[in-house]
């Protein structure tokens, strides 16, 4: 790095700050939501009804300006967490991945100021929204690029509600890999439907070589940091729903090469609108899983009607681990003693791992490398939950203000549990014949 670009890059460094710092001013004057305790978060869900709860993330301040909104997104450098023992150099808007969701109202003019603070050339597309060409943001086809240092302005009506979402379309494969992705939020000026929580989820695949610190824009199939808003379990903020409520879940994606088939546990929801408009009730059918392709957004609602934790996560089982190697051996059911031995001879902690299945390795205590995660996710109320990844928690309580905290309690009776000798001989079941 020369001298001259050296100078570029500390100026953005500093510059990026100042503009990190402004806009946490204006967002509000409490701190971020992960530092506040859950309590008081879950209050400030209900408190906020009209807008939406991103996890693990917050909505885009506003100024008003005679008739026009205007917001600032900056593009720049962030040090990211995935969860804790994982961080990664990443790129996002306004110090964050995804970058904050833009919230407004069917029919609101807005003006968005664009700077970048990237080490090379950017664009904003507003993906899904329908705009005047000339605002659609593609390099070299609608606009030039925005050159680092440079800031753009962006003015148009939000004319359809609905969930979109924020990319850039200027080497896209590169910053979109990187974090560049953030929802978009246009309410209906007359609700149509009142919900009482109203969730915004954007699903994410990054590479994080282990050991590394930095996601690697070439990975076209080996993802092995799968994210909702960019945090990977036990990263995630769970949902917290009050029972018999009425929730909505924007889905979005802007993963590189996978779509996502998203599972929810003890509900069925319907499918009522993607990014090209609302779904009509009539063509509107039960599902507990739904398929968010790449370059998608899909909007589920529901009736959150059974008290409990309900896991919410990719079906891909790939998507549900954290950080993990996929090529390697298959072992699952050879002896790995006699290969121990002679390899524990050169390298004396050696183990042939895998050989009963993976999913031991949860509780695993074996050292791994600084700034890496193991494959499996987190402690839970019954021991360790061997899902990562793009896996989440759907709480589910009668007072969820209270209890949103703790592990739901279940009712004497209902968790399945090791069968006694005498039920077994009670239902004339001998384990030993099938
Ligand atoms: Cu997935």
């Amino acid at each position: 790095m020369d001298r001259r670009s050296f100078l570029r890059w500390s100026g953005a460094a500093a510059g990026s700050a100042l503009v990190l710092k402004e806009s946490a001013v204006h967002a509000q004057q409490t701190p971020p939501a992960a530092e506040q305790p859950r309590v008081v978060r879950a209050q400030q869900n209900i408190a906020a009804k009209r807008g939406v709860i991103t996890p693990n993330g917050t909505s885009l301040p506003w100024k008003r300006v005679g008739n026009v909104k205007v917001a600032h997104l900056v593009a720049g450098l962030i040090d990211h967490e995935f969860m804790p023992g994982l961080r990664a150099d990443c790129w996002g808007y306004n110090g964050r991945t995804p970058g904050p969701t833009i919230e407004v109202t069917e029919g609101d003019r807005c003006r968005f100021y664009v700077t970048n603070r990237l080490p090379e050339p950017t664009t904003m597309h507003w993906h899904g929204v329908l705009l005047p060409n000339g605002m659609d943001g593609v390099a070299g086809l609608t606009q030039r690029r925005i050159e680092p240092g440079e800031t753009f302005k962006y003015e148009f009506t939000f004319n359809r509600a609905g969930t979109y979402m924020y990319h850039p379309h200027y080497d896209e494969m590169t910053q979109m890999a990187m974090g560049m992705v953030g929802m978009i939020v246009v309410h209906p000026r007359v609700p149509r439907t009142r919900v009482d929580r109203d969730f915004v989820l954007m699903t994410h695949e990054w590479k994080i070589k282990v050991g590394t610190r930095k996601p690697d824009p070439t990975a076209m199939l080996d993802f092995n940091v799968l994210t909702f808003n960019s945090r990977a379990f036990p990263g995630t903020e769970p949902l917290v729903i009050g029972r018999n409520e009425r929730v909505r879940i924007r889905l979005g994606n802007l993963s590189a090469m996978d779509h996502h088939p998203i599972h929810m546990h003890g509900h069925y929801f319907k499918l009522v609108a993607t990014d090209g408009g609302d779904v009509p009730e009539s063509a509107q059918f039960p599902e507990a899983t739904v398929l968010v392709p790449t370059g998608s957004t899909r909007t589920i609602e529901f009736v959150a009607d059974a008290p409990g934790d309900w896991a919410m996560h990719c079906h891909m089982t790939h998507h549900t681990m954290n950080q993990m190697g996929h090529d390697i051996p298959v072992t699952i059911g050879a002896d790995g003693r006699r290969i121990d031995k002679r390899v524990s001879s050169i390298v004396p902690e050696y183990m042939t791992m895998g050989h009963t299945g993976m999913g031991g390795m949860s509780e695993m205590k074996m050292p791994i490398p600084e700034n890496s995660v193991p494959m499996a996710g987190g402690p839970g109320p019954f021991g360790m939950i061997d899902m990562g990844g793009m896996f989440t928690i759907l709480k589910v309580r009668d007072n969820p203000e209270a209890d949103g905290d703790a592990w739901y309690k279940h009712p004497e009776g209902t968790v399945a549990s090791l069968a006694r000798a005498s039920d077994l001989a009670a239902d004339g079941i001998d384990p030993d014949v099938v």
